[in-house]
């Protein structure tokens, strides 16, 4: 017996947790033993010492006893005394303890883990015998309807109760054998592809399905057990549905149920979605519902789709669509777009031109009365007396044009305009909308000037450049400052370019100035024509008139009085001056210039006259009264010839000196000259010092003039040769024959004496000197007389060639009377 129980201990012991303090130990026991009993199960660790003392076997504290479980006292081996059963308990906790008789402990506790291991010994049972089930038509294959379930007591986790399902038997086989699945590990039952299609081409069943369960998983070997499956075949009932209305706003409990869907297969589970998501539920019978209000202008439409499902969320079929249309409630009035800026719309526009177009949006459903928009103005009104309205407005379209009232340039209207949906019927709603118009300017105006005749304008000729002949303004109507600007020009009237425009470039006046010298012999006057025009492009009829102003301008003659040589003119003069004597010559300082007169003003003696185109003064009488050292003033005037209000004067004094020693002049003949006429080239030199003794202390320059008499100035010519000569001729072809006394005034540092040349004109012989009469001429040369005799004699024979060429020559005149050719050619030599 010993080597038995041993060669058990040897199978059973499996270990000794070594964790366990004291280690507990394990022990498996196989379940429904078959053997002999007491079974040995494993020898307890008693202390070898203790000898004494009982041992003890006990449940966990509060647990039951120890059952069938034993401890041998003489071997200390723990044994079972019966067969276990792990359904009716898996495992057992044991305690071993060596107490004395009087219950105190000597060693332990030792705990023990007895578990049973399971054996195959259980059969798999179906949940029912017969399950029945709706099949829809429709239903998709693969997708289960049906969960078989069944149990095996055996130890789950082991091959025991590993379970497996199978269709063993499918009446009737028709139109398939194999018209379902079952999912072997599941137990899912499911149309198969086949199964499908046919039962959806016509509806077949009912269906009676053997199944089994079979354990000990993919083993041939194990328990089974089988069930009844009746499937009854249903029409398909999931069909499209027709869209649904849903008032918006509505006002109603909610949910609300509006709609039912049904799918007529079993063990249906109903699941909604919303395209886009909104306020929609499915409940388990199928019926929807919608959980609150709904608003159009937010969603008018929801595409909901709605899933008939397994137990595992499976869609038996494709799901269900139904369009939720949202219908529309007038609760929007129009609202007109916002406009920031103002519309601007051109001055003069003819009327009928657009201005605008109101476009109020109205959110109710479009095409709907609901937003069916009208128009109407509510301001500008008309204006009183007006003809029509400045703006007119389509009510349909709400177009806004312009009317026939006109509108000027830079007024800013606001126009109010009642937009109204429903067509303006009853229970409409509506709103103002204000459009801001602004009328802008064109450049419509010409500028002009204020006046187009400007009085003449009077310039000197010295004017300088750059003088301001006149100032022209010119205005324009136009509002915008850039149609105000203005150009301005000279259009005519001005070819050398002497006048100038100046302006600020947005002032409107205009400074007309001088550019140029101006000159009166090149142009009296002139009529300058300006013209005004727009820097901007002009709109509409051309410059009028009065764009172009006329200036006329005219150029005063600057004559200056004549200028003499000296401010002032001074002589000294004896006061025996005979009349006639040359004092001085005054003359312009410009010689070039245009004929001047000479006159004295307030000569009150009467001593002095002056020529009137010469300047030369000389004294008019003796100088009777005159003292010496005195001073005699009178002013001499000149003036031009042709512009006698001109004049200018200088003061001509005059100091009178004593008289020169008794001896005059006069008194002391020069030596007598000879001059033949007709008049030859020869002339007399006079020379100043030399021929009057008083004057040869003085040295130049002498000035020579002739004395006063008419016919002297008339017959001599005196021609200053230097400072103490000159050379007198005769003035005319043929002078008198005879001895002539010829005054000459001679002067010198203020002052003046008088010559009395003395010269005898005689008629010129051929060498064109003076012929003589013999005998008179005492003291003369006899050469000279020779040459009279000569003369004479040749002048004797002359007369008498002259009387025989005379006869010859009438002698010839009878001859010519006769015929040319008769005559013998050599005839007359
Ligand atoms: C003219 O224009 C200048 C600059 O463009 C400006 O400073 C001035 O004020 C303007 N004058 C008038 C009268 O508009
Ligand atoms: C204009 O006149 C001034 C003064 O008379 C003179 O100085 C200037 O040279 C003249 N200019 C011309 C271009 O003749
Ligand atoms: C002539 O007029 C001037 C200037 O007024 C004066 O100085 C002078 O004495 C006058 N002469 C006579 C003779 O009256
Ligand atoms: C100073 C001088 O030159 N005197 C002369 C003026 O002219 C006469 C005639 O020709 C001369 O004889 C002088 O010598």
């Amino acid at each position: 017996m010993i080597p038995t129980w041993l060669s058990l201990l040897c199978l059973f012991i499996a270990q000794v947790f070594p964790e366990a303090q004291p280690a507990d130990l394990y022990v498996e026991v196989p379940e429904n033993y078959g053997g002999n009993f007491p079974l040995y199960l494993t020898k307890l660790p008693l202390p070898p010492e203790e000898t004494e003392g009982e041992i003890v076997l006990s449940g966990n504290p509060g647990v039951a006893a120890e059952g069938p479980f034993a401890v041998d006292p003489e071997s200390g081996f723990l044994l079972v005394t019966r067969a276990l059963d792990r359904e009716e308990q898996a495992e057992y906790r044991l305690q071993v303890t060596l107490e004395t008789e009087d219950g105190h402990v000597l060693w332990g506790a030792q705990p023990v883990l007895v578990r049973v291991k399971d054996e195959n010994d259980q059969v798999p049972r179906f949940s029912q015998s017969i399950y029945t089930f709706q099949l829809s038509q429709g239903t998709r294959p693969g997708i289960p309807f049906l969960f078989l379930e069944a149990s095996d007591e055996d130890e789950p986790g082991t091959a025991n109760s590993d379970l497996r399902f199978y269709i063993l038997n499918q009446a009737p086989a028709w139109p398939s054998p194999d018209m379902f699945q079952l999912q072997p590990r599941l137990g899912a039952l499911a149309l198969s592809p086949e199964g499908s299609t046919s039962l959806d081409r016509a509806a077949g069943g009912p269906y009676q399905l053997l199944v089994q369960v079979k354990d000990m998983g993919d083993q041939a070997s194990g328990h089974q057990a089988t069930a009844t499956v009746h499937v009854s075949i249903v029409e398909n009932t999931w069909v499209p549905l027709d869209p649904v209305h849903l008032a918006e706003n509505l006002k109603v409990p909610y949910p609300h149920h509006f709609a039912q869907v049904h799918w007529s297969g079993g063990d249906v589970h109903y699941h909604l979605e919303s395209q886009p998501p909104g306020p929609f539920d499915v409940d388990a019978e199928g019926k929807l519902y919608v959980t609150e209000e709904l608003d159009r202008e937010a969603q008018a439409e929801f595409l909901l789709q709605v899933q008939a499902r397994n137990a595992r969320a499976e869609d038996y079929t494709e799901p269900l669509e139904l369009r939720v249309v949202v219908t529309d409630e007038n609760d929007n009035a129009p609202v007109c777009p916002l406009r920031d800026s103002p519309i601007s719309v051109p001055e003069l526009s003819p009327p009928g031109t657009e201005v605008t177009q109101l476009l109020a949006e109205d959110m109710d459903a479009p095409g709907s009365p609901n937003s069916h928009v009208v128009y109407q103005l509510l301001s500008p009104e008309p204006e009183e007396g007006a003809e029509g309205r400045a703006f007119e407005l389509d009510f349909t379209s709400g177009s806004v044009t312009l009317g026939d009232a006109p509108l000027r340039a830079g007024q800013n209207i606001l126009l109010r305009v009642m937009a109204a949906d429903r067509g303006g019927a009853e229970g409409s709603l509506s709103s103002t909308c204000e459009v801001a118009v602004t009328i802008t300017d064109i450049n419509d105006h010409a500028p002009e000037f204020a006046t187009s005749q400007i009085e003449p304008v009077s310039l000197p000729e010295d004017a300088e450049p750059g003088t301001l002949v006149a100032t022209l303004m010119a205005t324009d109507a136009d509002l915008e400052p850039a149609f105000r600007l203005m150009d301005f020009a000279i259009e005519a009237g001005d070819v050398e370019g002497t006048f100038g425009l100046d302006w600020e470039p947005n002032s409107s006046h205009v400074q007309l100035r001088l550019l140029k010298n101006l000159s009166y012999e090149a142009a009296s006057s002139y009529k300058l024509v300006v013209v005004v025009r727009n820097v901007a492009e002009l709109v509409g009829p051309g410059s009028g008139p009065g764009a172009t102003a006329t200036v006329t301008v005219l150029v005063e003659r600057l004559v200056l009085p004549p200028k003499l040589g000296q401010e002032s003119y001074e002589a000294s003069v004896p006061v025996n001056t005979p009349a006639g004597s040359l004092l001085l010559t005054i003359q312009p300082s410009d010689p070039i210039s245009s004929p001047v007169r000479f006159s004295l003003v307030n000569d009150s003696e009467g001593w002095l006259c002056i020529k009137e185109v010469s300047g030369e003064v000389h004294t008019a009488r003796p100088l009777q009264g005159a003292q010496p050292g005195d001073m005699y003033t009178v002013l001499v005037e000149a003036q031009y010839e042709d512009e006698p209000t001109l004049s200018t004067s200088a003061s001509l004094v005059i100091r009178f000196l004593k008289a020169p020693s008794a001896r005059a002049p006069a008194l002391n003949p020069v030596p007598t000259r000879h001059l033949c006429t007709p008049r030859q080239d020869h002339g007399v030199v006079i020379s100043g010092p030399s021929e009057d003794p008083d004057l040869a202390d003085g040295h130049g320059p002498y000035s020579f003039a002739l004395g006063p008499n008419p016919t002297v100035q008339r017959d001599w010519h005196l021609q200053a040769l230097n400072g103490s000569h000159a050379y007198l001729t005769l003035a005319l072809h043929w002078v008198e024959p005879r001895e002539h006394v010829v005054p000459v005034v001679v002067s010198h540092n203020a002052r003046m004496w008088q010559l009395q040349l003395r010269v005898v004109v005689c008629r010129c012989n051929v060498e064109g000197q003076c012929m003589r009469k013999v005998g008179r001429m005492k003291g003369m040369p006899t050469k000279l007389s020779a040459v009279g005799i000569l003369v004479g004699t040749l002048m004797a024979i002359g007369i008498f060639l002259i009387l025989i060429f005379t006869h010859l020559t009438l002698a010839r005149k009878k001859d010519l009377d006769q015929p040319v050719d008769s005559v013998p050619l050599k005839a007359a030599v």
